[in-house]
């Protein structure tokens, strides 16, 4: 994407999870709102975004982090909010047996001691595959994979949720599901 897209990109992963009183804008509790009222709004604030960028942008995101409902007429990010506007209602999927959570090596000693902790998002975010857990803890630092026991949490009953974009979400993830390596 061309950095004008990716400033553009930003920018609504910035209204749609964690800011949206920035240009006075009120999302639902499912995070959703009108494509009017964000156009509106963002253009009142001095971004020139139109209908034509946001689909784009929502079309060619990498990680597919915005969805559009049905006709287009609504938006909300797919997951990763702070705002305390939004309680997404997601329904509680069946993980597979596995799941990954990409982290930098320094994070391990408080990792294992703690387990994984929400932080500032509402949820800890794990990966069907190693791969993209890879990706994700790259962003800190030095990777590496730590392997969470999801099924054996399921049986102790720990909810886990899928995102619009498939990335699986749980509250907390104790230290005893963390398999040593
Ligand atoms: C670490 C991106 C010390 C955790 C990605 C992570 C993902 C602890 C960091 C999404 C800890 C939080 C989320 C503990 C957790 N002690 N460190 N007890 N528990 N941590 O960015 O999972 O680009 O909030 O390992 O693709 O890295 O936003 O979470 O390193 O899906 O769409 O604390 O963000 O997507 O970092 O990434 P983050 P994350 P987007």
């Amino acid at each position: 994407m061309q950095d004008k897209f990716i400033q553009f990109s930003q920018f609504l992963s910035y209204v749609l999870r964690h800011k949206p009183e920035s240009i006075s804008l009120t999302l639902n509790t499912e995070g959703w709102v009108s494509v009017d009222n964000l156009l509106l709004q963002a253009n009142r604030h001095g971004k020139k975004l139109t209908r034509e960028i946001l689909e784009y942008v929502v079309e060619n995101n990498n990680k597919k982090r915005f969805t559009f409902n049905d006709d287009h007429s609504q938006i909300r990010a797919a997951q990763g909010h702070s705002t305390q506007q939004v309680r997404l209602n997601h329904v509680s999927q069946t993980p597979p047996k596995f799941l990954y959570h990409g982290t930098a090596t320094r994070f391990v000693d408080s990792i294992r001691q703690q387990g994984l902790l929400a932080g500032n998002r509402h949820h800890v975010h794990l990966s069907d595959n190693i791969d993209t857990a890879t990706r994700v803890g790259a962003r800190h630092g030095n990777p590496i994979v730590l392997v969470i026991e999801a099924q054996k949490m399921v049986e102790l009953g720990y909810l886990f949720y899928l995102s619009d974009n498939h990335v699986w979400l749980t509250e907390h993830v104790p230290a005893q599901f963390i398999q040593q390596s």
